[in-house]
């Protein structure tokens, strides 16, 4: 058996860290031992009695940049904190967006560090000197890394082997095959807001799976055309989406 993977995480806020890792489908993780998260308090590596980690920007301008040597002693400490070769992540709007498929490489991974900026963020020398690869969670702002750290966290952690109680649930997310989730319908079958779909009270496995795999189909289409651009879809699928759509158009003359 290989040792639990493990996410270091670095920054000015590892309260945010901690707490957030004892909750949930991660914090689980962590209390079974499957996956181990260490938060690392920056101001711990700077070297003057006033915990300075940030200095004013060359050029001008206003905001403060985060200095170079208290994080390269940080990453330091982190790195010999355990033998496994470390992944070194800057967490950036500058960064490459995440979506499914890097959170599944990442967590192929055993070991990741995350770097949270505050401020204006992080020396650019530092960056290119001592990190892998910047990923951003999405195009918006955040007055620091932590939240975005959190998020990867939440999408790697789960995909740890045994973090989930049903693997099958990891197998039909939403995104593994680059398509949307189909609805989901629990008790009671007849409400006040609506009666559930009745090929899902039929017990027909079979046209569960069609109408299921119809549904994912056919939303991705109505709500995210650019990820179904992406994909081959099969002459089945494309079958069932063309169906999706004839069905709209009897229901909704008016839709194009
Ligand atoms: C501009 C703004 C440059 C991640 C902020 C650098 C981190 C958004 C994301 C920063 C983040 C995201 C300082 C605060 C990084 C630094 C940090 N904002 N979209 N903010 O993933």
């Amino acid at each position: 058996m290989s040792a639990a993977p493990r996410i270091d995480v670095l920054g000015l806020f590892p309260e945010w860290i901690r707490q957030f890792t004892e909750i949930g489908v991660v914090g689980r993780a962590m209390r079974r031992r499957l996956l181990h998260c260490e938060a690392w308090q920056l101001r711990d590596f700077a070297d003057d009695v006033h915990r300075t980690v940030d200095d004013r920007t060359y050029g001008g301008g206003p905001g403060m940049v985060m200095l170079i040597e208290p994080l390269r002693r940080a990453l330091t400490a982190i790195r010999a904190a355990d033998p496994r070769p470390a992944h070194t992540i800057y967490l950036s709007p500058q960064g490459r967006v995440l979506d499914q498929a890097k959170v599944r490489e990442l967590a192929s991974r055993p070991r990741l560090v995350l770097l949270c900026g505050r401020y204006e963020g992080v020396d650019e020398r530092l960056l290119d000197a001592e990190v892998d690869e910047e990923i951003s969670i999405g195009d918006y702002v955040l007055s620091g890394g932590e939240p975005a750290a959190c998020v990867l966290i939440d999408a790697v952690g789960r995909l740890v082997e045994g973090a989930l109680n049903d693997p099958a649930s990891a197998a039909q997310d939403s995104f593994e095959d680059g398509l949307l989730d189909c609805p989901h319908f629990t008790r009671p079958e007849q409400h006040e807001l609506g009666t559930v779909p009745a090929v899902l009270t039929s017990g027909d496995h079979k046209a569960i799976a069609r109408w299921r795999r119809q549904q994912s189909l056919g939303r991705t289409w109505q709500r995210r055309p650019d990820l179904l651009e992406k994909i081959a879809l099969s002459r089945a699928d494309q079958a069932l989406l063309d169906q999706f759509r004839l069905d709209l158009q009897q229901t909704e003359p008016d839709a194009d």
